[in-house]
């Protein structure tokens, strides 16, 4: 059978500006270095998957129990199997694979557990915590009440005294294990204890560290937590897009708050992508990916304190660290800013009790999932230090000897190869 998938040359034939800005984007990808935690590389058996006739179907309802016709002979197998083995993967007891993105999953567990107004725990976003965490202009600030939890001034943990004492003050419906900035593991037995205390409902949003409970890297808070949402796109490296595990007693209410409660048609070709992602992360060699984030990160962190940024909590245990750059008379900002002219994408961040603006910030944040598909481990992690300190602290001159040494370093490590010259 002759398959019929994207074609590249086709799009350049029709829409020449979109094609030119896709190489663009490719070049870019491929020619820097990518720190920026919450990203990665898809690999072509993900995207043929998501590039495929799957993105013509309309599937609303579940396998077997579809409101549209002609979801048998394929639509229902591949979802089924991408439930199955997010199942086998992560040992739960049921999953939801539809959600469009991690904001949606979270909105859609709202949907399930919460009424307009009720009491929710989460981790403040200034602490590391996500918008959709309760932050006041989004959804979850504006129909909840929503208390925060954050980390130490003096440790950058998180204290779980503050949690259980802030829990029995606030008596939370749902408390929200999960961060989009934190360098250490969550306790996730003491968020159980705390969670069965109060009576409330205990979710994790893991999408920041899902693909290292995947490949092993990492506690997981499956055991322990009624929900667990994660986005697929970033350590574990799948489609952009998210899904919802939870126990049994929670599987028809999630399933009924994804659709139809807050989405209508399932994008089934982002679904067999994730099916793939899944297949992939199920593996050694994705295991051994997955430690050599965590081994990329630990390493990258402590070479950033030997050149004098100051790393909150002290080193990580994850896929990230913030650095606090005021050492070297810059904002995150301007770091960030800095860093792109050098070629290294990274992102500002604020950092806990931060004295600046968010839109200044203190901090930058470092994550490693795209250096380890790369293949770079620990041994490059002194050089990325050292062209990020360059970068950060030199003038224009050092920046684009940086640019240089960022495009040899890369280009010892491709990512997306090049077909050889003809
Ligand atoms: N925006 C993502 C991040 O960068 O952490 C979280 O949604």
């Amino acid at each position: 059978m002759t398959f019929w998938g994207p074609d590249f040359d086709e799009l350049r034939a029709t829409d020449p500006e979109v094609a030119d800005g896709l190489l663009v984007e490719l070049e870019r990808q491929r020619s820097k270095l990518q720190l920026i935690a919450s990203e990665n590389f898809a690999s072509p058996a993900v995207m043929a998957a998501q590039g495929s006739v799957l993105t013509n179907k309309y599937a609303e309802g579940y396998p077997g129990r579809r409101y549209y016709g002609g979801c048998g002979e394929a639509i229902d197998p591949i979802e089924q199997l991408a439930i199955d083995r997010a199942k086998s993967l992560f040992g739960a007891e049921h999953a939801n694979v539809q959600p469009h993105s991690g904001a949606s999953a979270n909105l859609a567990v709202f949907l399930a557990v919460l009424q307009p107004g009720d009491p929710v725990l989460a981790m403040s976003l200034p602490h590391g915590g996500h918008l959709s965490h309760g932050m006041k202009v989004n959804l979850s600030g504006k129909w909840f009440d929503v208390a925060s939890y954050g980390v130490r001034e003096d440790t950058g943990r998180i204290d779980m005294d503050e949690v259980r004492e802030k829990a029995l003050a606030h008596r939370p419906k749902l408390i929200i294990a999960g961060w989009s900035a934190y360098q250490r593991h969550l306790d996730f037995a003491a968020f159980r204890s705390i969670a069965d205390e109060v009576g409330a409902v205990l979710l994790c949003d893991a999408s920041h560290f899902v693909g290292l409970v995947a490949g092993g890297a990492h506690p997981s808070p499956v055991p322990h937590c009624d929900i667990v949402t994660f986005t697929t796109h970033k350590a574990l490296r799948g489609p952009r897009g998210a899904m919802i595990l939870c126990r049994e007693p929670w599987a028809a209410a999630i399933d009924k708050a994804v659709f139809p409660g807050s989405q209508g048609g399932p994008l089934e070709h982002v679904i067999a992508a994730k099916a793939v992602a899944l297949k992939e992360a199920d593996t050694p060699e994705y295991r051994a990916y997955a430690r050599r984030i965590v081994d990329d990160a630990s390493a990258l962190a402590d070479a950033m304190i030997g050149r004098g940024y100051d790393v909150v909590s002290g080193g990580t245990e994850t896929h990230l660290f913030l650095a606090d750059v005021t050492p070297t008379g810059t904002t995150g900002a301007e770091a960030e800013a800095r860093c792109d002219e050098a070629g290294i994408v990274l992102n500002k961040n604020a950092i806990p009790f931060d004295p600046l603006p968010p839109a200044k910030a203190s901090g930058i944040r470092i994550g490693t999932p795209c250096l380890a598909t790369q293949g770079m481990g620990p041994a490059e992690m002194p050089t990325v230090a050292d062209l990020i300190d360059r970068a950060v602290r030199g003038d224009e001159a050092e920046r684009r000897a940086v640019r240089a040494e960022v495009g040899e370093l890369v280009g010892r490590f491709p990512v997306y190869p090049r077909p050889p010259a003809s």
